[in-house]
């Protein structure tokens, strides 16, 4: 009786210490593990089956693909030197390695990165990119240095094509959604585990496919995450194949449509001259490109084709990647979204003279089931609404209800490029426009913001300032509740910031306030076009 009291006020005085506690969560959040890393390999969770659990030293992660041509390969040293090991200053974490099967067919990897010292209490999942078919490690990296839990997947099969659609329609379902779903579910009991805490804030973060990941998990379970980063959200999947394919079909159906690359750098430069300083600022950098009306057909050659002028064909091309996909029979508007002026450096991508094999391996095993298919027999007219039922709807995440999400507080930020030349910028600002309509732009307002990224190419890159603190952005308004007004991002040149510039919530643009340095942020507000 005695020892059980004993244990009585052992366990009251323990819970007034936890009590304790929350007076001293004012402090950093540093949270230390409650378990061995080893010991959560015998956890049991719905169909998952851990593979291993084991804890990685500082700086000691190895990618398993690394020097293979994969994800993990070292980048090569300035200069060409030895390969730089991008997990060099990756602290110390238990790696958890599992296997789900939500489907008979189902074959998902997953891992969870725990850190070993100071996790913040948060769980971040990353996304993946093009077809997934690996794990993010390097977004995972990031992720566990900055002191999140954090997960990925390659959504349950290996490999960057769409092979593994064909005759695996569950494998389809798992790339399309249930992968990322089955990981969340899967992830936050393990960092419960390992911490004796589930984490206080989830958050995803992801761009491209990972962009679609995003909003998908907005949509379809709107409980999973508390804060979401979509970048490029690719959301409109088996659409956006056929109007890639769809583009090339274009340029290539004139003899002398496709532009050689060569002439990109001349044909930017014409659209500059004439966009650039629409903003006010003549930076190399168009702010606003639906403002620049410019007409290819200037630089038609007044004779012989030389570098300084496009044929005929080709300025059919510069209007086609640039204006929405239409039916050439009828001139009815099949697809509204399109590359915007700016772009042009990254014309290759969907201009050139072969599609993008990513979007000719959709095409060919979802919608036409033989790996073989010849996309030079691809018709729009007709392939469009067929690409987009031939999926079952496992890759079209465009419902625009994000109420569910927005009820419990969930907050979702997206972001695109304005020269993003691989997946449309309208992909974006429709979308947003959407979610405004259905929800109401009051509610809206509370939950979703979108910042274009003017001179930004997809994902990263470009003239413009591509380079900004997603993560912090978003943390910054699950702290205080109010979206960002503005995120100050960077333009780097070797490494070295030589411009800074408020990215702007859309439709918005930063405007010069006329005096001091155009390369300062301070220097640029927020207004409306
Ligand atoms: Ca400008």
């Amino acid at each position: 009786m005695r020892m059980l009291r004993a244990a009585f006020f052992a366990v009251t005085i323990a819970t007034l210490v936890a009590v304790q506690i929350p007076a001293a969560a004012a402090l950093p959040a540093v949270l230390a593990p409650s378990t061995s890393c080893e010991s959560l390999s015998s956890l049991a969770l719905p169909h998952a089956t851990i593979n291993s659990a084991e804890p990685v030293a500082a700086g000691a992660f190895v990618a398993p693909n690394a020097g293979r041509g994969g994800a993990g390969t070292g980048r090569a040293g300035r200069g060409g030197g030895p390969p730089v090991n991008p997990y060099a200053n990756v602290p110390a974490f238990c790696r958890v390695m599992a296997t789900l099967t939500p489907s008979p067919d189902s074959d998902i990897k997953v891992e969870v990165w725990l850190p070993a010292s100071g996790w913040s209490g948060k769980y971040q999942a990353v996304g993946g990119g093009g077809w997934a078919g690996t794990i993010s490690y390097t977004a995972m990296a990031a992720a566990v240095t900055a002191g999140y839990a954090t997960a990925s997947t390659d959504t349950g099969h290996t490999g960057g094509t769409a092979d593994f659609a064909l005759g695996h329609p569950e494998k389809l379902v798992d790339f399309g959604y249930r992968a990322i779903h089955e990981t969340t579910v899967f992830a936050k009991p393990v960092v419960d585990a390992f911490y004796g805490s589930a984490p206080k804030t989830s958050f995803f973060n992801g761009c491209s496919t990972g962009g679609r990941q995003a909003i998908t998990e907005a949509q379809r379970y709107p409980n999973d995450f508390d804060a979401i980063v979509a970048g490029a959200s690719a959301w409109d999947g088996m659409r956006m194949h056929a109007v890639r394919v769809g583009f090339t079909k274009l340029v290539t159906r004139n003899a002398d449509g496709v532009i050689p690359p060569g002439k990109f750098p001349m044909i930017h430069s014409a659209v500059l001259d004439a966009c650039d300083a629409l903003d006010g600022v003549r930076d190399g950098v168009i702010e606003n490109p639906p403002q620049c009306h410019f007409d290819y057909a200037k630089l038609a050659c007044k004779g012989a084709d030389g570098p300084d002028c496009l044929t005929q064909g080709q300025v059919e091309s510069a209007k086609a990647l640039t204006s929405p996909m239409k039916d050439t029979r009828t001139g009815t508007v099949i697809d509204e979204r399109h590359l915007w002026p700016g772009s042009e450096l990254g014309w290759a991508t969907l201009g050139g003279a072969s599609p993008l094999g990513l979007s000719v391996s959709g095409l060919a095993n979802i919608l036409y089931k033989d790996p073989n298919w010849d996309w030079r027999t691809f018709e729009i007219a007709r392939g469009y609404e067929e690409a987009a039922k031939a999926d079952g709807g496992a890759l079209f995440s465009g419902d625009p209800n994000l109420k569910p999400f927005f009820d419990h507080g969930g907050k979702l930020l997206m972001y695109h490029g304005w020269t993003d030349q691989q997946v449309t910028p309208q992909m974006s600002t429709i979308y947003y426009d959407k979610v405004l309509k259905t929800v109401g732009k009051d509610a809206a307002a509370k939950g979703i913001a979108l910042f274009m990224v003017p001179g930004m190419n997809h994902c990263q890159g470009g003239a413009g300032t591509d380079t900004f603190d997603k993560m912090g952005a978003i943390e910054q308004w699950v702290a205080s509740g109010s979206a960002p007004k503005q995120i100050v991002a960077s333009h780097l040149t070797a490494g070295k910031v030589d411009r800074t510039r408020p990215l702007c919530p859309f439709p918005q643009v930063a405007k010069y306030k006329g005096a001091g340095s155009t390369d300062e942020a301070a220097n640029f507000a927020c207004a409306m076009p």
